[in-house]
């Protein structure tokens, strides 16, 4: 398990150039197809519990616990910090936990997606994203450049710490790059998933916002 730092940028018509300039080195670009999935009271969701199949793997991104109170008003307010589980049978755990299921003796079985069906869960978002990757010479940081099918264009710079690393150390890593690329606002940018809600789930964006989720 490891800890995604990450925080978005607006991309404009210097981003690339700016990219070049500080030394960032393209890696390559992919495209992928996400599908997000909950139930339909929003089990996961509410719980800022975001379960993704995205190439035939599942992923499920979980908050992590509150950094002490000075440094979350100095870095965080701009970052988000999200714990990455690929693991299935840990996936099966927490959405079985969030979703209230609380029949431990049955297991649904981890080789077909009947789990899917058990606990309710049903796609609620899904889009293409076509991703340009830079690494830079801050050691462990990648920049990403999304465009999203719905329309939406957002940058991300993102350090992935493993299990007990440094957090406070990834943000100052990613407040540097912020400054190289030079990103001076201090609101947080929205994700493509906030945007697409937006537009196709007002309901569920709407709910979300209610609870101070997005
Ligand atoms: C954590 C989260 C969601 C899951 C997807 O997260 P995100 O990093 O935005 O997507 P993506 O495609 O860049 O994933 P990666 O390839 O980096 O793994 S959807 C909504 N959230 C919560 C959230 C939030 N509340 N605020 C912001 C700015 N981002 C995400």
């Amino acid at each position: 398990m490891s800890v995604e730092v990450e925080r978005k940028f607006l991309c404009n018509a210097d981003t690339l150039k700016t990219l070049e300039e500080i030394g960032a080195v393209c890696v390559g670009q992919r495209q992928f197809h996400d599908e997000y999935f909950d139930t339909a009271e929003f089990h996961l969701t509410l719980r800022d519990m975001w379960l993704r199949k995205r190439k035939g793997c599942w992923e499920l991104k979980c908050p992590t616990a509150k950094l002490d109170g000075s440094e979350e008003q100095r870095d965080a307010a701009l970052c988000t910090r999200y714990k990455e589980i690929t693991d299935l049978p840990e996936i099966h755990l927490r959405v079985r936990e969030a979703v209230g299921d609380e029949d431990m003796e049955t297991c649904p079985s981890l080789e077909d997606e009947s789990w899917l069906r058990r606990w309710k869960l049903a796609c609620f978002a899904e889009f293409t994203t076509v991703r340009r990757s830079f690494t830079l010479q801050e050691e462990g940081v990648q920049v990403d450049l999304d465009q999203a099918d719905f329309g939406y264009h957002v940058g991300e710079i993102e350090v992935l710490v493993p299990e007990g690393g440094d957090v406070q150390r990834a943000m100052e890593k990613i407040s540097r790059t912020a400054q190289q690329l030079g990103l001076s606002g201090d609101k947080r940018i929205e994700g493509k998933m906030t945007v697409y809600l937006k537009t196709n789930r007002p309901e569920h964006y709407a709910r979300l916002l209610k609870e101070q989720i997005l």
